[in-house]
């Protein structure tokens, strides 16, 4: 079939709440271009397994690049500009990651988001994100955007209090989420991830979340 979309996003857009958009599709056309860019940044900032404040090993495999990255460990959640696992500084942040989330978060209504650091999260079989609020960033008044890739997952998008009422919002492969302003603080997690096999990433989600965090 002729390419409808040419170099244009593809997609239509979702609101979710007022502050939070899915972009479906957005990321489409530059998934395999992203995947190898995360590829690189692995190479030199391998994923590996943080430990939780208290102690328990998380089931989402992490990296990252940028100024900074967030990390855990027993001292607590914090943003980093040095890889604990090698002394040294996170990867640059791919130019293609940067305009990526630039053009999102303006599609979204916050023109001139900059992003500082992108977390990186993989997903196998069975890996879940416990439900969390993202408060680690400097200014809460900036957006995050968070691309998924692969396997597509249920994600858990609930409110300020940690026992608002949770949405289901299913995210694939592509999806490019916004979310900003009043729904900056609101608690999310995702499902379990269901086994299956993706063409570009085999049996795995990658999700990246793009911030500014300092
Ligand atoms: C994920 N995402 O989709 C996990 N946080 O794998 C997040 O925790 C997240 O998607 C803040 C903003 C957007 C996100
Ligand atoms: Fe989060």
């Amino acid at each position: 079939m002729a390419d409808l979309f040419g170099d244009q996003p593809q997609g239509w857009d979702e609101p979710i709440c007022p502050g939070a958009v899915v972009l479906r599709g957005f990321a489409l056309a530059r998934a395999q271009a992203l995947l190898d860019a995360v590829a690189a940044v692995v190479a030199q900032a391998p994923f590996r397994h943080m430990v939780t404040p208290g102690g328990q090993r998380m089931s989402v495999a992490m990296t990252g690049c940028g100024d900074c990255c967030w990390i855990s460990d027993r001292r607590g959640y914090r943003y980093d500009d040095v890889d604990p696992d090698s002394g040294r500084p996170w990867p640059a942040m791919p130019a293609l990651f940067r305009a990526l989330a630039e053009e999102a978060a303006g599609r979204a209504g916050f023109a001139g988001f900059v992003p500082d650091a992108c977390l990186i999260n993989r997903y196998e079989p069975g890996t879940r994100l416990s439900l969390h609020q993202d408060r680690d960033e400097r200014d809460l008044g900036v957006p995050i955007v968070s691309v998924s890739l692969g396997l597509p997952a249920q994600f858990q998008f609930g409110g300020l209090a940690r026992n608002d009422p949770l949405r289901r919002i299913p995210l694939g492969h592509g999806d490019v989420v916004v979310w900003g302003g009043p729904a900056r603080l609101f608690h999310h997690g995702v499902l379990p991830l269901k086994a299956g096999r993706h063409a570009l990433t085999g049996e795995l989600r990658i999700n990246l979340t793009l911030r500014k965090a300092r």
